[in-house]
């Protein structure tokens, strides 16, 4: 028999086997050869169970970052390694084509775009890379990364119309051939996603189709020819999974819990579709979740992103993410594992500044108590390789498996194999109080029920366990568990394994071992052990700080409760991608975060983070003589426990100098010096255009004023339109710029009106009569300053990106006059911007941005001196400037942000610019958004930094800012990457001119 044909019966095997009752075969799709397991030399293979990474299963466990929305590439590893840290082994990104192409034709790879720099930070780090071009992403960013000028071509998006399949060549090709350079093995990058949630379309319109079938064949034009192209299907209806455009590896998304952040109780039932889903769409690749809820996404008068996080928090993973495994999943990413800042104009209207989304590791990059959970299980799962040949054998809540009707259970293992797990979990997520059980197992010591000493196995409310039976560490074995496995490691020949449970909840776990007469037991006296049938049965209540260790043979178990688990990591000590039990590894417990570690001769190199002074344990080999935290020594003495090393390492200093922005001195000028009369616009562009090529028209008005055609594509826009005579009454609009979004009207310099669009609304219609003696008999302005939120997506591959933004409608009532001409303007130099380092949507259209009032270097001492805080009486545009220095300790993270209080009934927005990085928009009335974190490095922490900060009122009785505090949102001891980008930010004399 050739090796082929032993394979290909095995996976007819595992085929068949893989749902219990379902029996049925499946072709093989023809294609995807070269990435099925055993055809083909290609490093990255896949079959019905796993990938593989250079013959070996992985489980893939990774989470959605996207590099772009945090600008500071300096601060990427600090995520990555956080995610490392958490046994993430693979790091899923979008790649935004409308910040990379500003202009048709002008791209920039640079700074916070550059793909090869993320991959060589992933590299370094040791972790896998998806990378997800789109040209479509979604992502709750402008126009779903589809760019602005994309909006006046007339072929439909995401279609194979000439006009949109021409003008994504040059981005697809860029990142393809960029990202060939850098996949596995040669770079870190493992599979690259087409488009996104994507469907095939029918024989009668081929158009979706055969877009998605150009697209992928430029990806393997230009490099992509090693790693798998995947896509991601909304639902696993198989789009693509075969047959025409269908790609390597086959993989469906999930947000099971919605995104009602303002009801984080409200849970939905586990969703059963997910195996039968897999097996009538791609039953020979592996369950494969590109995206699985990570968080969720909150807009403008949303409850913030507090409720999204407790709607998706520890519990939820725990629940929802342990039910992936139990639905024979293997391969998640985790969508966001960090969501960031929607800086500049980079968000979409149905989302706000922060894009946090309730993720593991929050904006601020402070890890939420998701973060524990999700480390837990990332821990298990590469400690854990049975998994990735288990099939599920039984499912359901028969008490064939326990004792209680209210627990589901899913048991997973080979046929043939010994090792089983069992997902356990309440029936239904609306039971929110503990269940306790018995579980009956099958194992090799043959059918038990276990606890077997008396006692229950409990589950706390919304809680799920994964527990074992014959599972092998090392050289020895656990027979059953009814603790779960945090993760095993073996050092110096002894094979340690941890145990652990919640607080308050008892355990039971059997060994079978060769030494049972010599028992050693030590740390907290909570967990005891007795000789049973042959076997070491540990037992034990435990309390919330529980750290206990068994002895053995050369078995060593360490049982903790589940906050002290969250406090081990299990760093490898050789550089490597590898998460399995093989690589070498250590125990540390205590500190906030473990980055890395490292054995040079003698002495343990750590490095990491604290938030208090800790007290560590390290778990290493023999030959460690001394332990190095961040560089510096630790005394360290032999840890009572009998094993490993105690020791103190220091936390962060206790407080951080901030400056208090309100006496600090302020600066300010006009912002809206355009409703004059005499204003200068000659250098503006003329609206001369009278037809669009969009299918979204003008609804009335001789001349288009969408800003988008005229080349503006960010923030805010002004317009100046000149009429001859005073017979008029009023003006009628008709204004666009998408959900939430504001405007203000003025005539000759005298105030119309504002108005702000809602939920739902995003054209506002409105009529404003000329007051008398507002016209003069000459030349009238009626001026007009609109912001937007951002371009539309394109969800339904309907052009909805297209929507406009500026006037859709515009007449003169009375008086049968016209307009003679419009002039507009949005920021400066529109496609032809001058900042390409902070690139194409940092600046919007006020006078502030486009003098560059706003960039550091700004010469403001000719401005009168003005506070934010007294603000201006009337309706309008006013900027405000000042600076501060920052010394923050070196080795310190300190996670800072800007807090504005909150005024409903107030009527203002506000931007807040950061070293000349748009950082925040606030808007009084719509919240909820009040702290802004900015990260270092558009923060200067070691220098100055120049604050900029506009106050638009909408009313004509004025505004102010009610409190704005510079605020520290964490503090950390760490050994991150040392930031000095604020140096590479360009400044005014390098975009403006040498003075103003
Ligand atoms: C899924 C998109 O793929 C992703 O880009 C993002 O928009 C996410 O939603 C929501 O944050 S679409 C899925 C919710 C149907």
């Amino acid at each position: 028999m050739t090796l082929q044909l032993i394979l290909n019966i095995f996976l007819c095997i595992l085929l068949t086997t893989r749902v219990l009752g379902q029996l049925s075969v499946y072709d093989i799709p023809p294609g995807s050869p070269g990435f099925q397991h055993g055809n083909s030399s290609q490093a990255v293979q896949f079959d019905s169970h796993s990938l593989f990474i250079d013959g070996r299963r992985i489980f893939l466990f990774g989470g959605e970052f996207h590099p772009w929305r945090l600008p500071v590439p300096q601060l990427w590893s600090d995520i990555l390694q956080k995610m490392k840290a958490a046994n993430f082994n693979a790091v899923s990104i979008y790649v935004h084509w409308g910040l990379v192409e500003g202009k048709s034709g002008e791209l920039n790879w640079e700074y916070h775009r550059s793909l090869e720099e993320f991959y060589k930070v992933a590299q370094r780090v040791g972790i896998f890379v998806i990378a997800r071009p789109g040209p479509y992403i979604n992502a709750e960013t402008t126009g779903g990364g589809l760019p602005g000028w994309l909006t006046n071509i007339a072929d439909v998006a995401r279609t194979n119309q000439t006009g949109y399949v021409n003008a994504w060549q040059s981005y697809i090709k860029d990142f393809a051939q960029m990202t060939s350079r850098y996949q596995y093995p040669n770079g870190p990058v493992i599979a690259v996603q087409s488009e996104n949630e994507f469907y095939v379309s029918g024989d009668e319109d081929p158009t979706s189709t055969e877009y998605m079938v150009l697209l992928e064949k430029a990806l393997r034009e230009n490099g992509i020819d090693k790693v798998p192209i995947t896509a991601n299907d909304v639902y696993p209806s198989g789009n693509f999974a075969k047959g025409l455009g269908e790609v390597d590896l086959y993989g469906f998304d999930s947000y099971p819990n919605g995104f009602d952040c303002a009801h984080p109780p409200q849970w939905s039932e586990l969703a059963n579709y997910y195996i039968s889903g897999h097996q009538n769409s791609a039953p020979w690749a592996p369950v494969f979740f590109p995206e699985f809820q990570g968080g969720a996404l909150d807009g403008w008068q949303g409850v913030g992103y507090d409720g999204c996080e407790q709607l998706t928090g520890p519990e939820f993973a725990n629940v929802f993410y342990k039910n992936n495994v139990a639905s024979g999943s293997t391969a998640m990413s985790f969508y966001m594992i960090y969501g960031g800042t929607n800086w500049g104009n980079i968000l979409y209207p149905g989302v706000y500044t922060s894009y946090d989304y309730g993720s593991a590791i929050r904006e601020d990059r402070l890890l939420s108590p998701k973060y524990d959970e999700v480390k837990l299980q990332g821990m298990f799962y590469h400690a854990s390789p049975q998994l990735l040949t288990s099939s599920i054998l039984a499912s359901g809540q028969s008490q064939t498996y326990t004792s209680n009707s209210g627990v589901f259970t899913s048991v997973l293992g080979l046929p043939e194999g010994p090792t089983k797990f069992y997902v356990v979990r309440q029936n239904s997520n609306n039971v929110t109080t503990p269940t306790s059980f018995l579980l009956n197992i099958d194992s090799s010591v043959g059918q038990l029920t276990i606890p077997q000493l008396g006692g229950h196995i409990t589950l706390a409310g919304r809680e799920s366990k994964i527990l074992v039976t014959d599972y092998a560490f090392g050289s020895n074995f656990l027979q059953y568990s009814t603790a779960e496995v945090l993760t095993h490691t073996t050092i110096d020949s002894i094979d340690y394994v941890v145990l652990y449970v919640l607080p308050g909840q008892s355990f039971e776990a059997s060994f079978g071992s060769t030494s049972i007469n010599n028992v050693n037991l030590s740390g907290s006296p909570s967990v005891q052990a007795k000789v049973l049938n042959g076997s070491v049965v540990l037992f034990g209540t435990l309390s919330s700080s529980t750290t206990a260790l068994v002895r053995f043979g050369n078995t060593a178990v360490l049982v903790v409760d589940k906050f002290t688990a969250t406090s081990i990591w299990n760093p490898r000590t050789i550089p490597s991608f590898d998460l399995s039990p093989d690589t070498p590894s250590i125990l540390v417990k205590g500190p906030y975060v473990v980055r890395n570690a490292t054995i040079i001769g003698s002495t343990l190199e750590l490095v990491g983070d604290t938030n208090r002074t800790t007290s560590i344990l390290v778990v290493a080999p023999s030959t460690v003589r001394s332990v190095h935290w961040n560089g510096s020594p630790v005394s360290m003495t032999k840890s009572n426990l009998g094993i490993g090393l105690t020791g103190t390492i220091p936390g962060p200093v206790p407080s951080l100098s901030l400056p208090n922005l309100k006496s600090l001195k302020w600066r300010t000028a006009d912002s809206l010096p355009e409703v004059a009369m005499g204003f200068d616009d000659s250098q503006w562009v003329v609206a001369n255009k009278t037809e669009v090529a969009r299918s979204q028209k003008p609804f009335y008005g001789k001349v288009v004023l969408f800003a988008d055609e005229y080349g503006f594509h960010s923030g805010s826009f002004i317009f100046r339109g000149s009429f001859t005579g005073g017979k008029s009454s009023a003006v009628q609009l008709s204004l666009q710029g998408g959900s939430y979004f504001g405007y203000s009207a003025f005539i000759n310099g005298h105030f119309l009106g504002s108005n702000q669009g809602f939920n739902g609304s995003d054209i506002v219609n409105a009529t404003y009569s000329f007051l008398q003696g507002t016209l003069n008999n000459g030349r009238n302005v009626l001026t007009i300053v609109m912001d937007s939120n951002g371009l539309d997506t394109d969800w339904n591959a309907n052009d909805a990106f297209k929507n406009p933004r500026g006037i859709r409608g515009y007449q003169l009532i009375g008086g049968s006059g016209d307009f003679d001409s419009w002039k507009l303007t949005g920021n400066l130099g529109g496609e032809d911007f001058p900042d390409k380092v902070r690139g194409p949507l940092n600046e919007g259209g006020f006078w502030a941005e486009r003098s560059g009032a706003v960039l550091p270097g700004f010469d403001d001492s000719k401005w009168a001196l003005g506070s934010p805080f007294v603000g201006i009486p009337k309706a309008g545009v006013q900027v405000y400037r000042t600076s501060f220095a920052l010394d923050i300790p070196l080795g310190t993270d300190a996670s800072l942000g800007f807090q504005f209080t909150r005024a409903p009934t107030s009527n203002y927005r506000s931007l807040l610019f950061v070293n000349g990085w748009q950082f925040g928009k606030f808007i009084s009335n719509f919240g909820p958004q009040t702290v802004f974190p900015i990260p270092e490095g558009v923060l200067n922490h070691h220098g100055m930094n120049e604050i900029a900060l506009t106050l638009w009122s909408l009313d004509s009785s004025g505004a102010k800012i009610a409190d704005l505090k510079l605020v520290p949102l964490g503090v950390l001891s760490s050994g991150k990457e040392v930031v000095t980008d604020a140096m590479v930010s360009p400044i005014y004399q390098d975009l403006r001119g040498p003075s103003n």
